[in-house]
């Protein structure tokens, strides 16, 4: 007894030295962490999750339990706007479903070596700034509403649009509450991002202004002319290959992720982020919009204001939370008009169809107007032209 005494007083001191000063209370932590150690892994019995349009997978082994320290201290955690909120309030910041994340994880543990695949990108990214040009849009806010996977995909597609209109101040903004609401999600059970792209492709998302954001449960409600305001992706693509993640990244620009998230992701307010203390919250969305392979992390886009993290941004090691398990790359041409995934003499031919053709013409269609200046000429084919070649693969 004496004995057990003894270690449980030397275990209390180890773990009150290794939590972190700049925690919000150590005491909290360290009671946290000590109750962790105690507690038996927990193993997952849920039922096999299937994706939209998936086959059933196999039975799903435990979650591997987080070892809660010692880890590597490479972040600062402290009050954020978000750390303050109530429990229930910081949950539906997340949005992806736990089944999701296991989805996710077995693909991942499937994923095998592609020999003869040759990848040639470079060891650091940051669309944020290349040369000095930011190529992604603003960080936006989800609010008090589960909706994390639409802020995800539309971070990743707004980007693509700056990167193949080849203008980084384009700052389109998207509605996530067309992408979110007029697909029947509700704030409380969030969504899954396989869904959220394919929606993307089909149907497309309106501009902000046809449907603003706001944070709470409603009814799809688009403006009148919606169908003629969509940015629709030409197509997307899952992934768990680290490298060819990288690839896409580089040449083509930002995809979307998920992760789990644990309480102290809450308390992030700048560095490499690592899981060190609390409990699984929940499954959440970003989008990645870079990566460092010296420092070893990837750079995301988050959607919980700029009051959070790195002025809203954060960065986070390589393999954490499951951030690169499985990711969704979409792909966005400029000139595709006949959506056949390449721009080739095909598209040019449909421009060259409308030639001389203004705005307000019986038969007037914007999509062949591809610099939107209200006629159709040899400035638009040019256009099309630069983009000769390009193609999803
Ligand atoms: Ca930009
Ligand atoms: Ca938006
Ligand atoms: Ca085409
Ligand atoms: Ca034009």
């Amino acid at each position: 007894m004496k004995k057990l005494f003894a270690v449980t007083v030397v275990l209390l001191l180890v773990l009150s030295s290794a939590v972190p000063a700049m925690y919000p209370s150590t005491q909290e932590a360290s009671a946290e962490a000590l109750r962790q150690l105690q507690a038996a892994p927990t193993a997952f019995t849920a039922a096999t999750p299937v994706l939209p349009g998936s086959e059933p997978l196999g039975p799903i082994t435990p979650l591997p339990t987080p070892t809660p320290f010692p880890r590597p201290q490479t972040w600062i955690a402290g009050e954020t706007s978000v750390s303050r909120l109530s429990e229930n309030d910081r949950r539906r910041l997340l949005g992806v479903p736990r089944e999701v994340l296991e989805w996710e994880r077995l693909q991942a543990s499937h994923e095998i070596a592609r020999p003869g695949v040759l990848y040639s990108y470079p060891s650091t990214k940051d669309w944020r700034n290349i040369n000095g040009q930011d190529w992604t849009t603003a960080i936006r806010d989800q609010g008090n509403c589960g909706s994390c996977v639409a802020f995800g995909t539309v971070g990743a597609i707004e980007s693509r649009q700056e990167i193949v209109n080849n203008n980084p101040g384009l700052s389109p903004d998207l509605s996530e509450a067309h992408l979110f609401f007029c697909n029947g999600r509700r704030c409380d059970t969030g969504w899954w991002p396989s869904a959220a792209m394919n929606y993307a492709r089909d149907t497309g998302i309106v501009d902000e202004a046809c449907y603003p954001y706001a944070d709470h449960d409603q009814p799809c409600n688009l403006c009148s002319n919606w169908q003629s305001r969509v940015t629709k992706i030409t197509s997307w693509i899952g992934t768990s290959n680290v490298p060819a993640m990288k690839q896409a990244l580089a040449d083509k620009g930002p995809f979307e992720a998920t992760m789990t998230v644990y309480t102290d992701f809450f308390y992030y307010l700048g560095g490499i982020y690592r899981y060190t203390w609390g409990e699984e919250e929940g499954g959440h969305a970003i989008t990645i919009v870079g990566y460092d392979d010296n420092g070893g992390y990837w750079i995301a886009k988050n959607s919980w204001g700029t009051e959070w993290g790195e002025g809203g941004w954060f960065r986070i090691a390589y393999g954490e939370c499951g951030i690169d398990d499985y990711t969704y790359i979409p792909c966005l041409l400029f000139g595709d008009l006949d959506g056949d995934k390449d721009v080739d003499v095909n598209d040019i031919q449909a421009v060259a169809n409308h030639w001389r053709q203004r705005s307000g013409d019986p038969g007037w269609d914007a999509r062949f107007d591809v610099n939107g200046d209200g006629v159709i000429n040899i400035v638009d084919i040019m256009k099309v032209s630069a983009h000769w070649g390009d193609t999803c693969e």
